[in-house]
């Protein structure tokens, strides 16, 4: 089964809005198998976001994202990568469509409280660097005839 990699970042965390996020996610039907509230090291950080390394937002993300909490999560599910990227909405929360988690709660590019794996592949390279086999527990949920056909 597809799992995603999802984190509350720290803005996400400090307004409050941990059960709304972690709420939807399972009213849609995924299955959570990993969570974690960390406050990640520059190291940890810098790797989660290498691929913008070159860019000019790249040091104040990278501050940002260390500067408190966030959740670490790992949802589980039929599609979940691309699924969980529309529930989350456009990078810029201001041209988010309401109804996303960006487009519902946020304003600016740099506070936009939540990060979603872009891809299956970088799915399984973030949850391979957030959390450790034995840190992840597979389930069956007892709902899960009344969500898949
Ligand atoms: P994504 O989170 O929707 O995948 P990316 O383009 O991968 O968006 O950018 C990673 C993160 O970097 C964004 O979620 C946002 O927090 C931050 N970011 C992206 N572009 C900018 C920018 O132009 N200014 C400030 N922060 C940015
Ligand atoms: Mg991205």
């Amino acid at each position: 089964m597809e799992r995603t990699f999802i984190a509350i970042k720290p803005d996400g965390v400090q307004r409050g809005l941990m059960g709304e996020i972690i709420g939807r996610f399972e009213a849609k039907g995924f299955t959570l198998v990993g969570m974690k509230l960390i406050k990640p090291t520059r190291e940890l950080a810098e790797k989660h976001y290498g691929v913008h390394k070159d860019k000019p937002f790249f040091g104040g993300l990278v501050d940002f994202i260390t500067s408190g909490p966030l959740v670490a999560m790992v949802w589980e599910g039929e599609g979940v990568v691309a699924s969980a990227r529309k529930l989350i909405g456009a990078t810029n929360p201001l041209t988010a469509e309401p109804g996303t988690i960006r487009g519902d709660f946020g304003i600016s590019i740099g506070r936009n409280i939540i990060h979603g794996s872009d891809a299956v592949e970088t799915a399984q390279s973030e949850i391979a660097l957030w959390f450790s086999e034995e840190e992840l527990t597979s389930w069956e949920s007892k709902m899960k005839t009344s969500i898949y056909e």
